[in-house]
Protein backbone atom coordinates (compact mmCIF):
# COMPACT_ATOMS: atom_id res chain seq x y z
CA UNK A 1 0.00 0.00 0.00
CA UNK A 2 1.41 3.14 -0.93
CA UNK A 3 2.16 6.07 2.00
CA UNK A 4 0.56 8.79 2.18
CA UNK A 5 2.42 12.20 1.93
CA UNK A 6 1.62 15.01 4.46
CA UNK A 7 0.60 18.63 2.58
CA UNK A 8 3.93 19.53 4.35
CA UNK A 9 5.87 17.00 2.28
CA UNK A 10 3.89 17.90 -0.68
CA UNK A 11 4.81 22.12 -0.42
CA UNK A 12 8.69 20.50 -0.49
CA UNK A 13 8.10 17.99 -3.25
CA UNK A 14 6.28 20.72 -5.72
CA UNK A 15 7.52 23.02 -7.96
CA UNK A 16 4.49 25.07 -8.82
CA UNK A 17 4.54 28.13 -6.74
CA UNK A 18 0.95 28.11 -6.41
CA UNK A 19 0.72 24.53 -4.93
CA UNK A 20 3.63 25.10 -2.59
CA UNK A 21 2.02 28.80 -1.11
CA UNK A 22 -1.46 26.41 -0.56
CA UNK A 23 0.17 23.42 1.08
CA UNK A 24 2.15 25.83 3.17
CA UNK A 25 -0.67 27.65 4.27
CA UNK A 26 -2.73 24.25 4.83
CA UNK A 27 0.03 22.82 6.72
CA UNK A 28 0.57 25.65 9.10
CA UNK A 29 -3.11 26.79 9.75
CA UNK A 30 -4.31 23.20 9.96
CA UNK A 31 -6.88 23.89 7.64
CA UNK A 32 -7.83 22.42 4.32
CA UNK A 33 -10.93 23.93 4.19
CA UNK A 34 -12.48 26.27 1.49
CA UNK A 35 -15.39 28.33 1.76
CA UNK A 36 -17.42 29.15 -0.78
CA UNK A 37 -18.71 32.84 0.01
CA UNK A 38 -21.87 32.87 -2.15
CA UNK A 39 -23.47 35.64 -1.11
CA UNK A 40 -24.75 38.56 -3.09
CA UNK A 41 -23.08 41.55 -0.85
CA UNK A 42 -19.73 42.10 -1.06
CA UNK A 43 -20.04 43.85 2.91
CA UNK A 44 -21.61 40.51 4.20
CA UNK A 45 -19.08 38.63 2.17
CA UNK A 46 -16.12 40.48 3.66
CA UNK A 47 -17.34 40.44 7.57
CA UNK A 48 -17.91 36.91 6.58
CA UNK A 49 -14.00 36.27 5.44
CA UNK A 50 -12.83 38.19 8.53
CA UNK A 51 -14.82 36.26 11.15
CA UNK A 52 -14.34 32.76 9.13
CA UNK A 53 -10.75 33.59 8.05
CA UNK A 54 -8.69 32.74 10.37
CA UNK A 55 -10.14 28.64 9.84
CA UNK A 56 -9.85 28.37 6.18
CA UNK A 57 -7.05 28.00 3.68
CA UNK A 58 -8.68 29.60 0.59
CA UNK A 59 -11.83 31.80 0.60
CA UNK A 60 -13.56 31.02 -3.12
CA UNK A 61 -15.88 33.49 -4.77
CA UNK A 62 -17.96 33.89 -7.42
CA UNK A 63 -17.24 37.70 -7.80
CA UNK A 64 -20.31 38.12 -10.38
CA UNK A 65 -22.65 37.16 -7.99
CA UNK A 66 -22.23 40.28 -5.99
CA UNK A 67 -24.72 43.05 -6.05
CA UNK A 68 -22.19 45.92 -4.77
CA UNK A 69 -19.04 44.86 -6.41
CA UNK A 70 -16.19 47.37 -6.68
CA UNK A 71 -12.67 47.60 -6.69
CA UNK A 72 -12.09 49.07 -3.50
CA UNK A 73 -14.14 46.72 -1.94
CA UNK A 74 -12.01 44.03 -3.32
CA UNK A 75 -8.75 45.53 -1.85
CA UNK A 76 -10.28 44.79 1.82
CA UNK A 77 -10.74 41.61 0.74
CA UNK A 78 -7.51 41.18 -0.66
CA UNK A 79 -6.28 43.06 3.09
CA UNK A 80 -8.15 39.91 4.71
CA UNK A 81 -6.70 37.17 2.86
CA UNK A 82 -3.25 38.54 3.96
CA UNK A 83 -4.33 39.34 7.76
CA UNK A 84 -5.96 35.95 8.06
CA UNK A 85 -3.55 34.24 5.76
CA UNK A 86 -6.16 32.60 2.97
CA UNK A 87 -5.89 32.56 -0.70
CA UNK A 88 -8.57 33.90 -3.04
CA UNK A 89 -9.65 31.27 -5.95
CA UNK A 90 -12.28 33.01 -8.14
CA UNK A 91 -14.25 29.90 -9.64
CA UNK A 92 -15.23 31.70 -12.45
CA UNK A 93 -14.85 28.29 -14.70
CA UNK A 94 -12.88 29.90 -17.86
CA UNK A 95 -13.86 27.90 -20.79
CA UNK A 96 -12.94 29.81 -24.19
CA UNK A 97 -10.55 30.24 -26.70
CA UNK A 98 -6.96 31.31 -25.26
CA UNK A 99 -7.53 34.65 -26.88
CA UNK A 100 -10.72 35.30 -25.03
CA UNK A 101 -9.86 33.74 -21.91
CA UNK A 102 -7.22 35.88 -21.65
CA UNK A 103 -9.56 39.25 -21.47
CA UNK A 104 -11.96 37.87 -19.39
CA UNK A 105 -9.24 36.73 -17.01
CA UNK A 106 -7.40 40.28 -16.80
CA UNK A 107 -9.79 42.88 -18.25
CA UNK A 108 -13.32 43.82 -18.17
CA UNK A 109 -15.26 45.22 -14.56
CA UNK A 110 -13.89 42.51 -12.54
CA UNK A 111 -10.23 42.33 -13.31
CA UNK A 112 -9.65 38.74 -12.00
CA UNK A 113 -5.82 38.29 -12.43
CA UNK A 114 -5.51 41.78 -10.15
CA UNK A 115 -6.48 39.99 -7.19
CA UNK A 116 -6.90 36.58 -7.18
CA UNK A 117 -4.29 34.33 -6.50
CA UNK A 118 -5.82 31.40 -8.77
CA UNK A 119 -8.95 30.90 -11.28
CA UNK A 120 -10.08 27.27 -12.52
CA UNK A 121 -11.28 26.49 -15.96
CA UNK A 122 -13.13 23.85 -17.96
CA UNK A 123 -10.98 21.47 -19.69
CA UNK A 124 -13.09 21.28 -23.06
CA UNK A 125 -11.23 24.19 -24.93
CA UNK A 126 -8.22 22.51 -24.54
CA UNK A 127 -4.66 24.16 -24.32
CA UNK A 128 -5.35 27.31 -25.79
CA UNK A 129 -7.13 28.04 -22.77
CA UNK A 130 -4.81 27.20 -20.39
CA UNK A 131 -1.95 28.91 -22.48
CA UNK A 132 -4.33 32.22 -22.01
CA UNK A 133 -4.69 32.39 -18.70
CA UNK A 134 -1.00 31.27 -18.22
CA UNK A 135 0.02 34.32 -20.43
CA UNK A 136 -2.14 36.89 -18.53
CA UNK A 137 -1.02 35.29 -15.16
CA UNK A 138 2.67 35.88 -15.98
CA UNK A 139 3.10 39.06 -16.15
CA UNK A 140 3.00 39.33 -11.98
CA UNK A 141 5.60 38.85 -9.95
CA UNK A 142 3.47 36.55 -7.12
CA UNK A 143 2.30 33.42 -7.85
CA UNK A 144 -0.83 32.35 -9.54
CA UNK A 145 -2.48 29.23 -10.87
CA UNK A 146 -5.35 27.37 -12.20
CA UNK A 147 -7.10 24.46 -11.21
CA UNK A 148 -9.26 22.14 -14.09
CA UNK A 149 -12.34 20.83 -14.00
CA UNK A 150 -12.05 17.37 -13.73
CA UNK A 151 -15.52 16.12 -12.28
CA UNK A 152 -18.55 18.21 -11.08
CA UNK A 153 -20.46 17.41 -8.25
CA UNK A 154 -24.00 18.20 -9.88
CA UNK A 155 -26.40 15.02 -10.88
CA UNK A 156 -26.36 14.43 -14.64
CA UNK A 157 -23.53 16.42 -15.58
CA UNK A 158 -22.05 15.78 -19.19
CA UNK A 159 -18.56 14.38 -17.62
CA UNK A 160 -17.07 11.30 -18.33
CA UNK A 161 -13.86 8.98 -17.21
CA UNK A 162 -12.89 9.38 -20.18
CA UNK A 163 -12.98 13.34 -20.07
CA UNK A 164 -11.66 12.91 -16.59
CA UNK A 165 -8.67 11.37 -17.48
CA UNK A 166 -7.74 13.47 -20.63
CA UNK A 167 -8.12 16.71 -17.91
CA UNK A 168 -5.31 14.78 -15.76
CA UNK A 169 -3.36 14.48 -18.83
CA UNK A 170 -4.27 18.19 -19.83
CA UNK A 171 -2.94 19.12 -16.30
CA UNK A 172 0.33 17.15 -16.59
CA UNK A 173 1.27 18.98 -19.55
CA UNK A 174 0.85 22.43 -18.25
CA UNK A 175 2.17 21.64 -14.34
CA UNK A 176 3.77 24.78 -14.03
CA UNK A 177 0.04 27.09 -14.34
CA UNK A 178 -1.57 24.12 -13.03
CA UNK A 179 -1.82 22.74 -9.71
CA UNK A 180 -4.33 20.98 -9.14
CA UNK A 181 -8.00 19.46 -9.97
CA UNK A 182 -11.95 20.36 -8.79
CA UNK A 183 -12.89 16.77 -8.60
CA UNK A 184 -14.91 14.27 -6.31
CA UNK A 185 -11.89 11.80 -5.83
CA UNK A 186 -8.59 11.69 -5.93
CA UNK A 187 -7.28 11.01 -9.65
CA UNK A 188 -3.40 11.22 -9.85
CA UNK A 189 -0.49 10.23 -7.11
CA UNK A 190 1.45 12.97 -8.44
CA UNK A 191 1.92 14.87 -5.20
CA UNK A 192 2.34 18.45 -6.49
CA UNK A 193 -1.54 18.12 -7.52
CA UNK A 194 -4.16 18.99 -5.02
CA UNK A 195 -7.59 17.41 -5.68
CA UNK A 196 -10.26 20.04 -4.48
CA UNK A 197 -14.04 19.24 -3.57
CA UNK A 198 -17.11 20.97 -3.61
CA UNK A 199 -20.56 19.49 -2.83
CA UNK A 200 -20.10 18.86 0.76
CA UNK A 201 -22.52 19.57 4.19
CA UNK A 202 -22.91 17.22 7.34
CA UNK A 203 -25.50 15.44 6.93
CA UNK A 204 -27.75 16.83 9.71
CA UNK A 205 -27.79 19.48 7.38
CA UNK A 206 -30.13 20.13 4.40
CA UNK A 207 -30.17 16.73 3.77
CA UNK A 208 -28.13 15.30 0.50
CA UNK A 209 -29.13 17.42 -2.04
CA UNK A 210 -30.17 20.78 -3.12
CA UNK A 211 -33.50 21.46 -5.33
CA UNK A 212 -31.07 22.09 -8.32
CA UNK A 213 -29.24 19.12 -8.42
CA UNK A 214 -26.30 19.81 -6.19
CA UNK A 215 -25.18 16.47 -4.67
CA UNK A 216 -23.76 16.44 -1.09
CA UNK A 217 -21.19 14.28 0.63
CA UNK A 218 -19.73 14.59 3.85
CA UNK A 219 -16.46 15.75 4.70
CA UNK A 220 -14.93 12.60 6.10
CA UNK A 221 -16.56 10.84 2.55
CA UNK A 222 -14.29 13.22 0.74
CA UNK A 223 -11.39 12.80 2.18
CA UNK A 224 -10.79 9.37 3.47
CA UNK A 225 -13.03 7.42 1.50
CA UNK A 226 -12.54 9.31 -2.24
CA UNK A 227 -8.91 11.07 -1.03
CA UNK A 228 -9.30 14.66 -2.01
CA UNK A 229 -7.37 17.07 -0.45
CA UNK A 230 -9.59 20.49 0.46
CA UNK A 231 -13.41 20.77 0.93
CA UNK A 232 -15.38 23.44 -0.19
CA UNK A 233 -18.46 24.18 1.67
CA UNK A 234 -20.58 27.04 0.92
CA UNK A 235 -24.22 26.71 2.32
CA UNK A 236 -23.66 23.67 4.90
CA UNK A 237 -21.81 27.25 6.45
CA UNK A 238 -23.92 30.10 5.32
CA UNK A 239 -27.03 28.67 6.25
CA UNK A 240 -26.24 27.54 9.59
CA UNK A 241 -27.31 29.92 12.51
CA UNK A 242 -23.83 30.61 13.41
CA UNK A 243 -21.26 31.04 10.44
CA UNK A 244 -17.68 30.82 11.88
CA UNK A 245 -18.64 28.23 14.73
CA UNK A 246 -19.86 25.68 12.01
CA UNK A 247 -16.80 26.41 9.56
CA UNK A 248 -14.40 25.89 12.83
CA UNK A 249 -16.79 22.72 12.93
CA UNK A 250 -15.86 21.85 9.48
CA UNK A 251 -12.26 22.75 9.54
CA UNK A 252 -11.82 20.60 12.62
CA UNK A 253 -13.51 17.53 10.55
CA UNK A 254 -11.46 18.09 7.49
CA UNK A 255 -8.13 18.30 8.99
CA UNK A 256 -8.87 15.31 11.30
CA UNK A 257 -10.28 13.05 8.79
CA UNK A 258 -6.69 14.24 6.78
CA UNK A 259 -4.42 13.24 9.91
CA UNK A 260 -6.41 10.02 9.57
CA UNK A 261 -5.84 9.31 6.48
CA UNK A 262 -1.81 10.03 6.91
CA UNK A 263 -1.98 7.36 9.89
CA UNK A 264 -4.23 4.80 8.40
F1 LIG B 1 -17.10 22.85 -9.92
C1 LIG B 1 -18.05 22.91 -9.01
C2 LIG B 1 -18.83 21.77 -8.74
O1 LIG B 1 -18.65 20.69 -9.31
N1 LIG B 1 -19.76 21.89 -7.76
C3 LIG B 1 -19.97 23.04 -7.06
O2 LIG B 1 -20.83 23.07 -6.19
C4 LIG B 1 -18.25 24.07 -8.29
N2 LIG B 1 -19.19 24.14 -7.33
C5 LIG B 1 -19.31 25.41 -6.59
O3 LIG B 1 -19.10 25.14 -5.19
C6 LIG B 1 -20.65 26.09 -6.68
O4 LIG B 1 -20.66 27.03 -7.73
C7 LIG B 1 -20.79 26.76 -5.33
O5 LIG B 1 -20.14 28.02 -5.35
C8 LIG B 1 -20.01 25.86 -4.39
C9 LIG B 1 -20.86 24.86 -3.61
O6 LIG B 1 -21.77 25.51 -2.79
P1 LIG B 1 -22.69 24.74 -1.72
O7 LIG B 1 -23.55 25.81 -1.16
O8 LIG B 1 -21.74 24.16 -0.71
O9 LIG B 1 -23.48 23.70 -2.45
Amino acid sequence: KEKEISFEERAEITNNKMAKKLFQIMSLKQSNLCFSADVESFDLLLKLADEIGPNICILKTHIDILNDFNMDKVQELVNLSIKHNFLIFEDRKFADIGNTVKSQYSGGVYKISQWSNFVNAHSIAGSGCVQGLKEAALQYDEPKGCLLIAQLSCKNNLIDKTYTEKTVKLAEEHSDFIFGFICQNKLTDNPGFIHITPGIQFNENNGMSDNLGQQYTTPEMAILQNKCDVIVVGRGILKSENPAETALKYKNTAYEAYLKRLNL
